[in-house]
């Protein structure tokens, strides 16, 4: 549950050693560990967690696999965070081992993770059954111009990496029984939070997960089907002071429409919701906020948007200079 607690316990018990090689072996290794506190354990910013990081990506063999398959490898020994700091040095020092392990495939790390990033996007469009465009081989190849600095990737090399994510999504390690969404990342926020019905104004305390600019709501935390969908789109997050719950916070469209939901859990099969908004309560100021946070981040970005940009970008720099 709390992987720094854990490993320190086992330091202090003198069942492992602060080292950063044994605490690698021991995540790459040890089974039962839970493979979504790995990627968080992984992906922490100081200097020691780094070590391990690097330690732990130098557990892999990537040499004369191609791309896919080193990522299909690497994806599955633990679950990727969701916080972007986090995926940002976890696929820097995935791109830096497989360069190592595969020179000349690609002139710097940065286009190996740029690609990587694009072969991630690919599974999710290619596989996710919300995206309803499913992009073909051409959208793929024209998106990765110019990323091996300034040249294009061989075109066999790209038409490759397609066929295998098309014919084989990435296998996701499901710790938490979760398998409700095919993106790769842990939800970008989940908790419990009090929900006021649509028509009949009860409240009801529900299980929420923000994932893909969708809020989801279960009765339990193990269901495996949400009672509710809302996707975010056209919404806006505001506080709401007036309302017989503390920490309100309100989910309203901006264009002062019914908002598009549905619910599943009807035997009728899905039925549209009937909220004009939806309110909801957190249990403090401090929760409800980082809700609203969440959710206005869900709605505004695309999880890779930042991180690839910034490197299209450095590549581009070192081009002109
Ligand atoms: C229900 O009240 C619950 O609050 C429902 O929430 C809610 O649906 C219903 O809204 C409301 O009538 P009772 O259980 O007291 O009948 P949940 O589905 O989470 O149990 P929403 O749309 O909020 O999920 P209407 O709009 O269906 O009446």
């Amino acid at each position: 549950m709390d992987p720094k607690t854990g490993i320190q316990y086992l330091v202090e018990n003198e069942l492992l050693e602060w080292r950063a090689q044994p605490v690698a072996d021991f995540l790459y290794k040890e089974e039962g560990l839970n493979k979504s506190a790995i990627g968080n354990f992984l992906g922490e910013r100081e200097e020691k967690h780094l070590e391990v990081l690097k330690a732990f990506v130098g557990l892999h063999e990537f040499s004369d696999l191609n791309l896919v398959q080193a990522l299909r490898f690497f994806l599955w020994s633990f679950r990727l965070p969701g916080e972007a700091q986090k995926i940002d040095r976890m696929m820097e020092a995935f791109a830096a081992r497989y360069c190592d392990c595969n020179p000349g495939v690609f002139q710097s790390t940065d286009t190996c993770y740029i690609l990587s990033f694009s072969v991630i996007m690919l599974n999710t469009s290619l596989h996710n059954p919300n995206v309803r465009d499913k992009p073909g081989l051409r959208h793929f190849v024209s998106m990765n111009r110019g990323i091996n600095h300034g040249h294009d990737l061989p075109d066999d090399l790209l038409t490759k990496l397609y066929a295998s994510i098309r014919s084989e999504p990435f296998k996701i390690p499901e710790d938490d029984g979760n398998d409700l969404t095919l993106t790769f990342f842990n939800p970008e926020r989940e908790g419990w939070l009090l929900k006021m019905g649509g028509r009949v104004k009860t409240w009801k305390r529900r299980w929420f997960i923000l994932t893909d600019s969708c809020l989801y709501y279960f009765q339990y935390t193990t269901d495996k089907d949400p009672i509710g969908i809302i996707p975010l789109e056209n919404l806006n997050v505001r506080k709401l002071q007036k309302s017989s719950k503390p920490y309100c916070l309100e989910l309203y469209n901006c264009r002062g429409q019914k908002i598009k939901a549905c619910k599943t859990q009807n035997k009728r099969g899905v039925v549209p919701g009937k909220h004009q908004s939806y309110q909801l309560s957190a249990a403090s100021e401090e929760e409800r906020d980082e809700w609203m946070d969440a959710i206005r981040a869900s709605v505004t970005k695309d999880p890779f948007h930042d991180l690839v940009s910034s490197r299209k970008r450095k590549l581009t720099i070192i081009e002109a200079s």
